[in-house]
């Protein structure tokens, strides 16, 4: 209160006034940092994402990345050039994805990455938000008659290198005095084929990861996810430290599609909803009123060229991760009983 007060009197007395008012208090602050800069003078966003994981970012038969992390860097990438096209997508593993990031080799990740609080500190990074509420599971075949996660004492289990997988795994063993012979592979297609041939008795990684490995054998149903969840793993895009801007668009691109969802807006919809839909938080997120595109330095309609284009958070999950047998559960709106919150856009 002082100081508040000092400033007040010192503002009302002349210089200091001049001062104080030479400060750009009320300009609208220029919405750049070097990263987003990089990537508007480049005109492609560069986007790390998985090697391969089914519904979540895979090239199809005639090499375009589709997938639920693969939507994330094509709404970013119409955020900044009202183009899904403009963006260069550089696979990551488990083990080199944090070098990319750090050395600029990409932009962001969109990449079933944890987030964790040593990344988010020490190794340079700022997650930005949390677009998949996950945990850690257990595959194993479904021959073995194995029901549940403690029933794997004494067992080898397939697991990758760089991950919170590898430490979780050790915590959750030692925790429940299960003995377990790990069995480490630093790529994912080796780490599988080893887990197929039989070399490992299970498998473990976030049940997203479990998922798609097992949607795409040829006999899913061989394959027997066990219930037990050992871990949390909130996955979402991250990027560097040091572009706040850039954070902050990727972080309410996310949100905007979870707002979206909640109004009922979405790629049918979307257009009407510029003309004629009045209430207000709508206005709001189809940039008719706000200015809110303005204030993340990209067009006022820039949620309503990335739900014409993709769809809103639940149509980008439907079409994408439906398909390997993901179920909404936590990822469902908060007000559906799930864990997606979006702060207000507004
Ligand atoms: N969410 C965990 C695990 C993420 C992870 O990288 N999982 C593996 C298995 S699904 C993967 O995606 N590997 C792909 C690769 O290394 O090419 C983490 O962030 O550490």
């Amino acid at each position: 209160m002082k100081a508040l007060h000092r400033v007040v009197t010192r503002a009302a007395g002349g210089i200091a006034l001049a001062a104080t008012i030479s400060l750009p208090v009320l300009a609208q602050p220029a919405v750049s940092g070097p990263t987003l800069d990089t990537i508007r003078q480049r005109g492609t966003l560069i986007c790390g994402v998985n090697t391969g994981l089914a519904g979540f970012a895979q090239p199809d038969s005639q090499g375009v990345w589709r997938g639920f992390d693969v939507d994330y860097c094509r709404a970013v990438a119409i955020a900044l050039f009202n183009d899904p096209g403009k963006v260069r997508y550089v696979p990551t593993t488990a083990q080199n994805r944090f070098t990319a990031l750090q050395s600029g080799e990409v932009d962001m990740l969109s990449r079933n990455t944890t987030w964790t609080l040593s990344r988010d500190t020490s190794l340079g990074f700022d997650f930005t938000g949390i677009n998949f509420y996950d945990g850690q599971g257990f595959m194993v075949k479904a021959s073995t008659g194995v029901k549940t996660a403690k029933e794997l004492d004494g067992a080898t289990i397939c697991v990758q290198p760089g991950t919170t997988t590898e430490q979780n795994l050790t915590d959750w063993a030692r925790a429940n005095r299960i003995n377990f012979t790990p069995v480490v592979i630093e790529r994912l297609e080796e780490v599988v084929q080893a887990y197929v041939a039989g070399r490992c008795d299970a498998y473990t990684t976030d049940v997203s990861g479990l998922a798609a490995t097992r949607s795409a054998q040829p006999r899913p149903a061989e394959h027997t996810i066990l219930p037990d969840v050992i871990s949390k793993e909130p996955l979402g895009p991250l990027v560097r430290h040091g572009d706040q801007a850039f954070a902050d668009l990727v972080r309410w691109i996310h949100y905007g599609l979870l707002t979206a969802e909640e109004l009922g807006i979405n790629a049918g919809n979307v257009q009407q909803a510029v003309q004629g839909d009045n209430r207000p938080d709508a206005q709001r997120l189809v940039g008719r009123t706000g200015g809110l595109g303005r204030m993340l330095g990209v067009d006022n309609a820039f949620m309503v060229n990335i739900i014409s284009g993709l769809g809103n958070y639940g149509e980008i999950f439907q079409r994408n991760l439906a398909p390997i047998g993901l179920q909404r559960g936590p990822n469902a709106l908060w007000n559906q009983g799930g864990l997606q919150y979006p702060p207000p856009f507004r």
